[in-house]
């Protein structure tokens, strides 16, 4: 036996011997500013360094085992700043000047009414003959969004909203949408959330996202459709934004009154170009506040009918004027993203891109939400769950593919952790820290014990693991529908609940206590928060 343990033994300590490595870099905080005593280490190795007065650091020596491959993983570990990892494919290398902020910048991009699937890195185009149309077939080009999910993680089940007002409710708030509705509009003309503009009016009570952030000394900026409120006290710059340039809500009329802050600029009626003015206006905004942590809310009205493209781009793709929207908003995307490298701050910069909700319907203006059953306003799949995509590289490994359940209400927690700043502890937040999500932690799982799919403030499913139950009203009562193996089944079209009736009862008591506590059309939860 110790002859046979030997005979092995031996290739083994063959290998033993690490691989030599010279990695030198600069380490800088906000304004170049040298950042000293980061701790520089390698995986998989005793390799140690540290940053010295000029943030200058010299990592040699042996690294890991000549059996490990590239690459080669290099942490930047500073005091009070948010750990920096590097790939390396190389055994010598420069890192150059590396930036660590303290406080990263974030900038969502958040679409309209665009379909899961219209972008390549979800599948744009592949949906098959049957049971599809044929603009279904048809792909989107979309090279930057799909780098950046090459270069960041995409989120397969990411949860918003089924509706436009509710589903910004959800992102400013961190909360389900049918717990902060104002008593008005929660039980207005149809089915609540409806002000009369196909929006919400998020009371100035609640707080939003950029307050959170303005708090830990953020700059805030929003362009774009806004649609959480018109009245005085109700717009972007009443809810913690320094700055607002777009819409008071949506484009159905291809027109909207155009803001300035507090200030009316008119009607804007240019589909063409609103997502050139859009994206051109946040860069600008980013740029003359890039010295300092910021948070852009970018909201663009495109995909939403009625739609339009730029001279630059209308005609250039087989999938329409839908198709060249697409890739307007795709090229502006790439803008931006070059913008923040051009200015040295991509690397602490998280951008992350999502759409409102799911494809609005089967016209040829309209996505597609391939393989999800439904689109917008409806119960299933198709309307609430959304093409996610976060790119931040000193955060999110590159090549990532989340399947875990995240929302739209996890990033005003989760952003508020990486910046250091102050959660509302007065109230319920529903939203989830999913740092260890967009970090692909090994073994991180959704924080969420389950999803509640409400269209506006009517409860439509449960989501829990790989199990969605549908949710029917007999007479203001809560009955259990169809349920599906999101798993086994992911366009909803086997109805499994006569064969898992433990699931369907555990999945309605779930049901029954969101009732309680957020509410829905019916019922006043008691943990709702609305406006008397
Ligand atoms: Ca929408």
């Amino acid at each position: 036996m110790k002859t046979f343990l030997l005979i092995f033994l031996m290739p083994a300590l063959c290998f033993a011997g690490g691989m030599s490595f010279a990695i030198s870099g600069k380490v800088v905080g906000r304004g170049g500013v040298p950042v000293s005593g980061c701790v520089v280490s390698m995986e998989g190795s005793e390799l140690k360094a540290r940053s010295d007065a000029a943030g200058e650091f010299l990592l040699a020596g042996e690294g890991p085992d000549s059996s490990t491959k590239p690459p080669y993983i290099v942490h930047i570990d500073c005091a009070d700043r948010p750990r920096r990892t590097v790939r390396l494919t190389a055994t010598t290398a420069s890192l150059g000047v590396v930036r660590i902020f303290k406080q990263p910048n974030f900038v969502v991009i958040l679409t309209d009414d665009q379909g899961y699937s219209d972008l390549g890195a979800f599948g744009s185009g592949t949906a098959p003959a049957q049971g599809w149309l044929e603009k279904d077939r048809i792909p989107i080009p979309t090279p930057r969004i799909d780098r950046m999910a090459a270069e960041g993680v995409k989120f397969t089940d990411f949860y918003a909203q089924t509706y436009c007002g509710p589903s910004r409710a959800q992102l400013m708030t961190g909360s389900y949408a049918a717990r902060v509705a104002t008593k008005d509009n929660h039980k207005g003309k149809f089915d609540g959330l409806f002000n009369g503009t196909g929006g919400v009016d998020l009371h100035p009570s609640e707080i939003t996202i950029a307050e959170v952030l303005k708090k830990a000394g953020y700059a805030t900026g929003m362009i774009g459709k806004w649609h959480l409120g018109i009245d005085d006290g109700y717009k972007p710059v009443d809810q913690g934004f320094d700055y607002w340039w777009g819409a008071r809500f949506s484009n159905d009329s291809g027109s909207f009154p155009l803001y300035e802050n507090d200030k009316a600029l008119g009607t804007y009626d240019d589909m063409a170009h609103v997502t050139r003015d859009f994206s051109t206006k946040a860069i600008k905004w980013i740029g003359e506040h890039k010295d300092q942590p910021f948070f852009m809310w970018l909201a663009h009205t495109m995909p939403h009918k009625k739609i339009g493209a730029s001279e630059q781009f209308k005609g250039t793709t087989a999938r329409g004027l839908y198709g060249d929207v697409i890739a307007e908003i795709d090229w502006q995307t790439g803008q931006l993203l070059d913008a923040l490298e051009k200015w040295g701050i991509d690397e602490n910069t998280i951008v992350v891109f999502f759409s409102d909700n799911g494809h609005w319907g089967k016209s040829v203006d309209a996505g597609s939400s391939y393989p999800l059953r439904g689109g917008k306003l409806g119960p299933y799949e198709g309307g609430h769950r959304v093409c996610f995509v976060a790119r931040g590289p000193g955060i999110i490994p590159p090549g990532s593919v989340n399947h875990e359940i995240a929302t739209s209400m996890d990033l005003m927690p989760t952003f508020a952790k990486l910046a250091g700043a102050t959660m509302p502890a007065d109230r319920i937040i529903d939203g989830k820290d999913i740092e260890p999500l967009l970090r692909m932690e090994e073994g991180a799982v959704s924080p969420h014990e389950a999803y509640f799919l409400y269209k506006t403030t009517t409860l439509k499913s449960v989501r829990q693991g790989n199990w969605k139950l549908h949710i029917r009203y007999a007479d203001k009562n809560l009955v259990s529908g169809e349920l599906y193996d999101l798993d086994a089944d992911i366009g909803e079209t086997n109805d499994v609940s006569g064969s898992n009736p433990a699931v369907v009862n555990r999945l309605m008591a779930l049901a029954r206590a969101a009732r309680a506590d957020i509410g829905d059309f019916h019922v006043d939860g008691t943990g709702r928060r609305m406006a008397k």
